[in-house]
């Protein structure tokens, strides 16, 4: 074999040269922990914030331990933690899409839990909670996923543990490991089910009578796991935007190159804009819908269409018959007739899941349009078959309707050509349509991604040598040092309609029309449509000058001064 061959093996199994090289970019760590060489746990004490929900009362009810010990109090770092916790037995698992940056959450809590104490992965998710599939992470794999994108150390599902079974097959997990603790890295949805894992294993799961801590970490690339100032952003946001405006940014460069094309492109982010609103921000492209501006106003499909359509005609007559138009990817059930249909069809849905189950897909629709209120029923004869099939596909385990799967750019494009039509047949309107999603959230973590997570884990692992349960980790001033905190789960809790029933869940926190992200984009985005006035960010940095940024709009709804994170 040549050498340049054997070299070429050499790289397989996770060992290209960049990822051999970004395994050695040191981290930041926060103040707090101590030296980054080797970070110290924390302790935590009480501060004066005590958060509530509108739903309060009935979450105290609901979760009576967990409020309780916590008073839903807000936790700060306090000094060093007790170095004498020892023998701890904790288990780790990602839950939901994957999010760059997880890997280092698993190394921030094998740090700082030390050889004292065994960090356990659970394999595939709250799946593998369930089945006990458990095995003890090592230093060497620390070493090995350190920086890495993915979650492929682990696997993910998304699995909700709401049956008394689920709870009686995670007792016995947590028995038949001896755990003391589980860390669920997810983002709403899955944080919720950490609030109620850590209500329902509170007390009396071990012989001795004592509970199983629970820690939630927040992760999600859509950004709509916030909480003010004490929780700015999720992690995986920062690596899925910067791929997405990489991309964005050569599709517009290619836009102005060739001169005769529209390019439509849908955003993951299932129900929240963060997403689109910072590769708009990154990329100035001539139109982007903000999915939350739509509902605030009110704005039915057609009126949408004929928005679009208007910027294309005036580019057009100025001789630009080409742009980049980006949308979110839950669009269309921020659309208020459409949001008002897709309500009814769920609970349509969830009342008739035998039924429904057992018919052929091209009789589903008429079963469906037949317990729909007339409106509706309209609504839905009147889209194309490719949107209504997907609004008929199943739901998540968590009753989400799978918005990665409805093709809502081409719908835009298909609706934006017949209009075009009408408003000047002399336009000429051809489009491409793209989905960006996948491809973003398992990019090897940009450097705030990776210090940012690496420092959630070493939180987490300290809420839990500080004996602490029922809390999301979290890091605040990210411009001015970074200080581990943790957010009580019960206070976050509200009442929401799911699979047709009320439920406890984390809301979303969707993209603020007052924030200003969203009024400094408002501001520019007319200029945006009427002339060229894109940037090509280029690709995520991990040396130069872009390397210590912060997301756009995460800078700018912090009232940060500069574009730069401060960790360390
Ligand atoms: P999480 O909320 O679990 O982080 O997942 C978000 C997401 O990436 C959405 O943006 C997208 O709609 C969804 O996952 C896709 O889910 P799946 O991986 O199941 O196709």
């Amino acid at each position: 074999m040549s050498t340049l061959v054997e070299q070429l093996i050499q790289t397989e199994a996770h060992k290209s040269v960049f990822e051999s090289a970004v395994r050695q970019l040191p981290l930041p760590v926060c103040a707090a922990f101590g030296s980054s060489g080797s970070p110290q746990a924390v302790g935590f004490s009480n501060t004066a914030r005590v958060l509530s929900t509108r739903d309060s009362d009935g979450v105290r009810a609901q979760f009576p331990q967990s409020v309780a010990a916590s008073g839903n109090v807000v936790l700060t770092s306090a000094g060093p933690g007790s170095t004498r916790v020892q023998g701890k037995r904790v288990a780790v698992l990602f839950s939901g899409g994957p999010a760059a940056g997880g890997h280092n959450v698993v190394c921030g809590i094998k740090r700082v839990l030390g050889a004292g104490n065994t960090l356990f992965g659970v394999k595939a998710g709250p799946k593998g909670l369930l089945k006990g599939s458990l095995f003890e992470i090592t230093d060497a794999n620390v070493d090995f996923i350190i920086n890495t994108g993915g979650f492929d150390f682990l696997g993910s599902d998304r699995t909700k543990i709401k049956s008394d079974e689920q709870f009686a097959q995670v007792r016995e997990t947590c028995i038949k490991h001896n755990l003391d603790a589980i860390v669920v890295v997810g983002g709403d949805d899955s944080n919720t089910n950490a609030a109620v894992l850590a209500e329902s294993l509170f007390t009396g799961v071990k012989a001795d009578g004592s509970g199983v801590q629970v820690i939630g970490v927040p992760k999600t690339i859509d950004g709509d796991l916030q909480v003010g100032d004490l929780l700015a952003i999720s992690f995986g946001f920062d690596t899925a935007t910067r791929i997405y405006s990489e991309m964005v940014g050569n599709i517009l460069q290619d836009t102005s190159s060739s001169l005769k094309y529209w390019h439509f492109v849908k955003l993951m982010g299932r129900s929240a804009s963060h997403v689109a609103l910072e590769v708009a921000l990154q990329t100035k492209p001539a139109i982007t819908l903000i999915s939350e501006e739509i509902a605030a106003r009110k704005e039915s499909l057609a009126s949408i269409i004929d928005r679009v359509a208007q910027v294309i005609v005036e580019r057009s007559h100025k001789g630009m018959n080409y742009g980049v138009l980006l949308a979110p990817e839950g669009l269309i059930e921020f659309i208020p007739e459409m949001n008002a249909m897709i309500a009814e069809l769920n609970d349509v849905l969830a009342h008739h899941v035998a039924e429904f189950a057992a018919l052929a897909d091209d009789a589903k629709p008429a079963f469906v349009g037949s317990r729909l209120s007339p409106d509706n029923a309209n609504l839905l004869a009147s889209l194309p078959h490719y949107i209504v099939n997907m609004l008929l596909a199943e739901r998540d385990s968590h009753g989400n309707l799978q918005v990665s799967l409805i093709p809502t750019e081409q719908l835009l494009i298909d609706m934006a050509k017949q209009r075009v039509r009408e408003l000047d047949p002399a336009v000429p309107f051809a489009a491409h349509s793209h989905f960006l999603g996948y491809e973003g959230r398992c990019g090897a973590p940009t450097l705030f991604d990776a210090a940012y997570t690496y420092n959630l884990g070493l939180t987490a692992g300290s809420l839990i040598l500080d004996g602490r349960t029922g809390y999301m980790a979290t890091i605040t001033g990210l411009s001015s040092g970074g200080v581990p905190q943790a957010i009580p789960l019960a206070g976050l809790l509200n009442i929401e309609r799911r699979h047709g029933k009320d439920e406890f869940v984390i809301e979303k926190a969707l993209v603020k029309m007052d924030s200003p992200a969203m009024q400094y984009f408002v501001s520019r985005r007319e200029a945006w449509a009427a002339g060229d006035l894109f940037t090509s960010p280029g690709p995520r940095q991990f040396w130069g000058p872009t390397t210590h940024q912060l997301p756009i709009s995460v800078a700018l709804n912090s009232g940060a001064d500069a574009l730069m994170f401060n960790i360390g």
